[in-house]
C-alpha cells in the first residue's frame, strides 16, 4: 500500500492524492472519476452496512484504481486512521444523511451525521493534516425561504432553514468558517444547489419521476405518486457540480461559493418535460399523497453563482433538458434490457 502511494504520487501531475469520505454517493463516484482523470491519488471512505452491494455500488467501475477504507463520520478514530495513513492533500467532506423528508423522520441521526459528523472530520483535519485543504458539501436547503429581492440566492443571503437537515447543514457550514479563521486553516464551503444524475437516489424527486415515467411508458407501472408539484428547484448536474468542488478546494483563499445554474423549475414543470418526452401527459399519470410532503417546505430555490464563475471561472456544461435526457435514456436501458 505504501509503495503504491509513493509510486503514484511520483507519477501524478498533481504531487497530490486525496480522501473523500461517502465514496459511494453519486458525487463521491463522479469525484472520483473526475479526480483520477487529473492524475490524483483517490483514497474513499465507505460506510459499512448490511446490504454489501450497496457499498461500493456506483464506484465499482474503477475499483481497481481506487482505495476505499471502511470509516463513518460519527467514528472519530476511523477518521483518525484513514487521515493518518493516507496524509492527504485535500479533504472533501461530502457524506451525509442527504434526504431533506427523511431528516423529518430521523432528525437525531441527521444532525449527529451532517453536523457532528463536519466537526469530527474538521478535528482530525487539524491535528493530523493541517496543511491539506478541506472542502465541505454544504447545501442551499440552508437558505430556507430567505430569498434577496432579485429572486436569488447568494453568499450573502440570510441563511433560515426549513428542515432538520438544512439546520444541520448550516452548522455544518459555521463550524467549517470557525475553524477557517481559529486555526488558519484552508477550509471551504461549496453551497450547492441540486444537482442530480442516473446516479441520484430514486427516491429524490427527479430521479423519481424519470424511473417511474420510463416505467409507465414502458408498461412496468401504472400510476406515479408525488407530493407537492408546486416547489421550484435550482437543478444542475452532479458531473459539473463536482468540477466546482475541485476548483473550490484549490482557490488560493479559502471562501465560500454558491454553486448553481441561476435558473429554476417547478417539480410540475420537470414532470411535464419527462412525460412529454416519453409521448405522454403527466397529468393522466400523476396523483398527489401527502406522505411525500414536508412538515415545513422550502418553496423556491434560484442560485446566483456570480462569485464562482467570476473567481474560479467555472460555469455548467449541461442544460437542464439535456440533463433530464440523459436520465431518461440510462433508465430506458435498464429496462428494455
Ligand atoms: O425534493 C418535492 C419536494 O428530495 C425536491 C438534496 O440533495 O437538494 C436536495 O434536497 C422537491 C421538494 O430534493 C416529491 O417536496 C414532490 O420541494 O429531490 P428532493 P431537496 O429536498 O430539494 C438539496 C440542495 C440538498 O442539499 C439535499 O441533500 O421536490 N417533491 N414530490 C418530492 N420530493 C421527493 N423526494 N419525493 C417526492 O415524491
Amino acid at each position: 500500500f505504501k509503495q503504491k502511494t509513493a509510486y503514484e504520487i511520483y507519477q501524478c501531475d498533481w504531487s497530490s492524492d486525496v480522501c473523500s469520505s461517502d465514496l459511494n454517493g453519486q458525487d463521491g463516484s463522479y469525484l472520483a472519476e473526475y479526480l483520477l482523470t487529473l492524475g490524483y491519488e483517490v483514497h474513499g471512505m465507505v460506510r459499512r452496512n448490511s446490504m454489501s452491494e450497496n457499498q461500493d455500488s456506483r464506484v465499482i467501475h474503477i475499483a481497481d484504481k481506487i482505495t476505499t477504507h471502511y470509516g463513518d463520520l460519527l467514528d472519530e478514530s476511523s477518521i483518525d486512521r484513514i487521515l493518518q495513513e493516507v496524509m492527504p492533500d485535500e479533504i472533501y467532506n461530502i457524506g451525509a444523511q442527504s434526504h431533506v423528508r427523511i431528516s423529518f423522520d430521523m432528525p437525531q441521526f441527521t444532525v449527529k451525521t451532517n453536523a457532528l459528523g463536519v466537526l469530527n472530520m474538521l478535528e482530525s483535519y487539524r491535528r493530523i493534516c493541517p496543511k491539506a485543504n478541506f472542502y465541505q458539501a454544504s447545501s442551499s436547503e440552508m437558505f430556507g425561504n430567505s430569498v434577496d429581492e432579485d429572486g436569488f440566492q447568494r453568499e450573502t443571503t440570510p441563511m433560515h432553514p426549513v428542515s432538520p437537515y438544512g439546520c444541520s447543514k448550516m452548522f455544518g457550514y459555521s463550524i467549517v468558517k470557525n475553524y477557517r479563521n481559529s486555526y488558519k486553516l484552508h477550509a471551504s464551503n461549496g453551497i450547492l444547489f441540486n444537482h442530480e444524475s442516473p446516479r441520484r437516489g430514486s427516491n429524490f424527486v427527479t430521479n423519481k419521476v424519470v424511473k417511474t415515467a420510463v416505467q409507465i411508458h414502458l408498461g412496468l407501472a401504472e400510476k406515479l405518486e408525488l407530493g407537492n408539484l408546486d416547489t421550484y428547484r435550482d437543478w444542475g448536474h452532479s458531473k459539473d457540480y463536482v468540477r466546482a468542488m475541485h476548483l473550490i478546494i484549490n482557490h488560493p483563499e479559502a471562501d465560500d461559493f454558491v454553486v448553481s445554474t441561476m435558473g429554476t423549475h417547478s417539480v410540475r414543470e420537470m414532470t411535464k418535460y419527462v412525460f412529454k418526452r416519453l409521448g405522454m401527459n403527466y397529468e393522466d399519470y400523476v396523483i398527489q399523497n401527502k406522505i411525500f410532503m414536508r412538515p415545513e417546505e422550502l418553496q423556491y430555490l434560484k442560485g446566483d453563482s456570480t462569485k464562482a464563475r467570476t473567481i474560479l471561472g467555472w460555469k455548467p456544461i449541461y442544460t437542464f433538458e439535456e440533463m433530464l435526457d440523459e436520465m431518461i435514456d440510462y433508465w430506458l436501458n435498464v429496462f428494455k434490457k
